[in-house]
């Protein structure tokens, strides 16, 4: 029968559009269902429903997915684009994170993953029982990634790639073909801390440990409801994700450019949307221009309720006049609400009559109770420094060493 070495199947990756590949086992993670029970546990994943104790232990053994499985196949995607910055033309922009600017990745990795199985059915002239997996709550990417030595934990959570730091997406197939494993990396972040020094809501809470809850991915992504009021003043502008502890790190803001067409932006909106254009745009619109990718999943009442708190953040008191025509006007109460907030984080004294006009006339409860804390007690002007995140007990969670560190 015919074998697959590391290096013929890193050429066919290549072929396949993917970059980066490297190879481990398809045995289990016990270090990983550990850690992931603990992190439920202590609440650092909370607000995600579905990431549970038994999901935890289901991903943990990459047999669950095919009891044939020998390998698992980690890539990855590079996708740093430094040319594309914000226009300099005075209009009010969100941010969205980098990841997002293009097609969907999970299009994009899954396409190319089933590309690169087409290609080794061909080599080894055989069917290949083979599992793709982008994201999946079925296998833990990055433990993946980890393992297979395609790069190493950061003190930020992120898997690090030689030559082009955490602005990588990472994939796995998981196949019935052995393949030579590579060795895992050694960790390389030493004393630095500035991810977690620079994350303005505190989320990183320790080395290599993430408290969701508090971080501006899950506010602005994840996150259904209304936003928690302290952590609105340090969200900035992001309006989807937020790459600052990738921007920060050494070796990421080292990393190479790539121009892969699927993670360009192709219009504005995809990169740097006006904030008055978000809280004004129609189901329609969002549909229309979000089409494809990843933006889609904050739906069109996170992206404008988190328009509204960037507004908050960075408009100008010549911005009061469209917020206050969304508390009016705006279809969904989470996004008035949120305007209201907006409102007086401009200016409190200016917001004031216009809040008390719309206490009178507003029915729905949530948006009432936002008014009223808003008066009560107005967010921090924007001339104060908003106040630094709480510091959090710092415990690192993992008591055997994972794999990458040894
Ligand atoms: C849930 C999730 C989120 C949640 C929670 C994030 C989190 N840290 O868990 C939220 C919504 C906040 C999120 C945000 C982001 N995400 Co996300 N997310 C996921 C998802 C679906 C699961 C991650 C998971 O299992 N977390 C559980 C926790 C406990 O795992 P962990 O933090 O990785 O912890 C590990 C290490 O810290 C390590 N460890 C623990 N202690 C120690 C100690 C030492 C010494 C060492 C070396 C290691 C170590 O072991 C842990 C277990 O693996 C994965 C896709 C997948 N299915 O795997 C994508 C994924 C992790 N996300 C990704 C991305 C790109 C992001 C964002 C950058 C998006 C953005 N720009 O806004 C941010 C980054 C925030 C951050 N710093 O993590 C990429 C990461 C790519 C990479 N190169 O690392 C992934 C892999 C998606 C993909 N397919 O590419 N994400």
């Amino acid at each position: 029968m015919k074998t697959l070495t590391r290096d013929r199947l890193k050429a066919l990756a290549h072929e396949a559009g993917l970059a980066i590949t490297a190879v481990t086992t398809a045995d289990a993670f016990p270090e990983i269902a550990e850690v992931l029970v603990e992190r439920i546990r202590e609440g650092h994943m909370t607000g995600l429903d579905w990431f549970t104790e038994d999901r935890a232990r289901f991903s943990a053994d990459p047999r669950n997915l095919h009891p044939t499985a020998r390998s698992i196949i980690s890539v990855g995607v590079p996708y740093w684009q430094p040319d594309i910055q914000p226009p300099q033309d005075d209009v009010p922009r969100g941010r969205i994170s980098r990841y997002a600017w293009g097609r969907d990745y999970h299009k994009t990795l899954r396409a190319r993953m089933e590309r690169l199985h087409a290609l080794l059915e061909a080599e080894l002239n055989r069917r290949i029982e083979a599992r793709f997996l982008v994201d999946t709550a079925r296998i833990v990417d990055r433990a993946a990634a980890a393992r297979a030595g395609l790069g190493w934990y950061g003190k930020n959570t992120m898997v690090l790639v030689p030559g082009y730091g955490s602005w990588v997406m990472l994939g796995e197939l998981v196949v019935d073909v052995e393949i030579e494993p590579d060795a895992p990396l050694r960790p390389r972040c030493g004393r630095c801390t500035a991810c977690i020094d620079v994350c303005p809501t505190g989320a990183l809470v320790g080395p290599y440990t993430l408290h969701t809850p508090r971080c501006i991915s899950f506010l602005t992504i994840e996150l259904r409801g209304p936003i928690p009021r302290e952590l609105r003043p340090l969200m900035d502008n992001w309006v989807f994700g937020c790459d600052l502890c990738q921007e920060i790190c050494p070796y990421t803001s080292a990393a190479r450019p790539v121009a892969d067409p699927d993670f360009q932006p192709e219009r504005i909106e995809h990169c740097f949307p006006a904030l008055d254009w978000l809280l004004r745009m129609t189901e329609e619109e969002f549909r229309e221009v979000y089409r494809g990718r990843a933006v889609l999943r904050a739906k069109r009442s996170g992206l404008a309720r988190n328009a509204a708190v960037a507004l908050g953040n960075v408009g100008r008191p010549a911005d009061l006049a469209v917020l206050e025509e969304v508390l009016t006007r705006h279809d969904l109460p989470l996004v008035r609400g949120h305007a209201a907030w907006a409102m007086a984080r401009i200016n409190a004294d200016a917001a004031r009559p216009a809040l008390q006009a719309a206490l009178e006339r507003e029915a729905d409860p949530y948006v009432r109770e936002e008014i009223r804390q808003t008066l009560d007690a107005p967010p921090p002007p924007r001339n104060q420094r908003p106040p630094v995140a709480a510091a959090r007990p710092v415990r690192l969670l993992v008591r055997r060493t994972p794999a990458a560190a040894r």
